[in-house]
C-alpha cells in the first residue's frame, strides 16, 4: 500500500486536519516530536501577531494506539484557536444571532499575488474570503504535522531529512525589518538536504515515478514557492559535461554531489539535496492596484494583519513535504505492512548492494 495523505481546513475555521493511509503498523511517534516541528514552523523573524494567537499542537484522533501505528489510517488534528474570533465569520453551519467578531463583511478586494481573484472566478463566490481560507499558508501546519511522521518513518531506515533557510532576503532580520518599516513583503531560498537515502528510489520507468519530478511537485505545491532546482540546479546548464557530472569512485559513492543525489529520476545514495525559492507574501500594508469586485471600480487591495516573511517557516514546511516524498518512495520500494517488513525489506536490499 502507497502513502496517501489527504488534508482540509481553513486558515480561521475550527481546524486543520490530515489523514494519512498507508502507513505501516508498529510505527513508534513521539508527540513531543511532532509538536516541536509544529513549534519550528511558527518561529522564524517577520511572522504574523497571529503566530501570538496559535499554540499549534497535534492531537490524533484515529489511526494510533499507546503510540504505535495500528496500520489503519492515521488522523491529525491542529486547532485553529484564532477560530474563537471568528465563531460568526466562519461558521459551517448558517450562523445564529447578530454577526460578531472577525469575517462578518464579505471581502471584495483581491490582493495581485494571491489567489483571491482567480479563485472567486473560477468557484463563482462574492466573497474573496471563500477562497481565501484555503489558499492561505495556515494549513502548512497540518502537512508539518504529517511531515514528522514520515521522518519517524524514515529514521527508521536510517534517513534524515533537514530544511533551513538561506541567511539572505526575507531570513535576513536587517532586512525584514527594513521591510516592515516600508509595509512591504520580502521572499526568499531555503534548501533540504537528506542523508541515508539509499540509492534506488523513484524511477525512470514512468514520468510520474521520477523522484525529481515528484519533489519539485511537493515543494511547488507550498504556497508562493516560485521555482524548485535539484542538486546544482540551472547551474547546470551553464557548464560542460565534462564539469557538470560527479564522477564514480570504486566504492560506488561520488567525487562530487552537483547532482544532488538524484540520476535518471532516482536516488544514487549520495546526500539528496533540493532548493525552493519563495515570491514574496502578497498581504502588503502599502496595498497595490486592484478593483472593487463589489462597484467595478479601482480600488486598493485588501489590507489584512499578515506576515512581512515566512522564509524560516518555509524551511520547516519543505522539510516535511520532502519527507513525505521519500517516505511515499520508501514505502513503494520497501513495501511492508508491519514496520518490521518494511526494516527488513530495506536491510536485504542494502546489503545486496
Ligand atoms: C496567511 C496570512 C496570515 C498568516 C497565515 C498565512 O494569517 P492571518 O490573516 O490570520 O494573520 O499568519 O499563516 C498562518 C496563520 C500560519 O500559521 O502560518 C496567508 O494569507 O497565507
Amino acid at each position: 500500500m502507497t502513502l496517501e495523505l489527504a488534508s482540509a481546513g481553513e486558515s480561521h475555521g475550527p481546524a486543520l486536519v490530515a489523514i494519512l493511509s498507508g502507513l505501516p503498523a508498529g510505527l513508534e511517534l513521539e508527540q513531543t516530536a511532532i509538536d516541536a516541528d509544529l513549534r519550528r514552523r511558527q518561529q522564524g523573524y517577520g511572522r504574523s501577531p497571529r503566530q501570538q494567537i496559535e499554540t499549534d499542537e497535534v492531537e490524533v484522533l484515529a489511526g494510533l494506539r499507546h503510540g504505535r501505528t495500528l496500520g489503519t489510517p492515521l488522523a491529525l488534528v491542529v486547532r485553529n484557536r484564532d477560530h474563537k474570533n471568528w465563531t460568526w465569520g466562519m461558521s459551517p453551519w448558517p450562523p445564529e444571532g447578530e454577526p460578531e467578531g472577525k469575517g462578518t463583511r464579505p471581502v471584495t478586494l483581491p490582493r495581485p499575488g494571491h489567489a483571491d481573484l482567480a479563485g472567486v472566478q473560477k468557484y463563482g463566490h462574492d466573497d474573496v474570503r471563500n477562497a481565501l481560507e484555503r489558499a492561505s499558508a495556515r494549513h502548512t501546519a497540518v502537512h508539518v504535522a504529517a511531515g514528522a511522521v514520515a521522518k519517524a518513518l524514515l529514521a527508521t531506515i536510517g534517513v534524515d531529512v533537514r530544511g533551513e533557510a538561506l541567511a539572505e532576503h526575507g531570513a535576513d532580520p536587517a532586512a525584514v525589518d527594513e521591510a516592515r518599516k516600508a509595509r512591504d513583503t520580502l521572499g526568499g531560498t531555503v534548501t533540504v538536504r537528506a542523508t541515508g537515502v539509499p540509492p534506488g528510489l523513484g524511477s525512470y520507468a514512468r514520468k510520474d515515478d521520477r523522484l525529481d519530478a515528484r519533489l519539485a511537485a511537493a515543494l511547488m505545491g507550498i504556497q508562493a514557492v516560485k521555482s524548485v532546482e535539484i542538486g546544482d540546479g540551472k547551474e547546470l546548464a551553464g557548464l560542460r559535461g565534462s564539469e557538470a557530472h560527479d564522477e564514480i569512485k570504486p566504492d560506488k559513492t561520488r567525487m562530487t554531489n552537483r547532482a544532488g543525489g538524484l540520476e535518471g529520476g532516482m536516488s544514487n545514495g549520495e546526500e539528496l539535496v533540493v532548493r525552493c525559492s519563495m515570491k514574496p507574501l502578497p498581504t502588503l500594508m502599502k496595498p497595490l492596484r486592484s478593483v472593487d469586485l463589489a462597484t467595478g471600480e479601482a480600488a486598493e487591495a485588501l489590507v489584512e494583519r499578515s506576515d512581512v516573511s515566512a522564509v524560516e517557516a518555509l524551511a520547516v514546511v519543505a522539510e516535511a513535504a520532502v519527507a513525505w516524498e521519500l517516505a511515499r518512495a520508501a514505502k513503494e520500494k520497501f513495501g511492508g505492512d508491519a514496520l518490521v517488513d518494511f526494516v527488513a525489506a530495506h536491510r536485504v536490499y542494502v546489503e545486496r548492494l
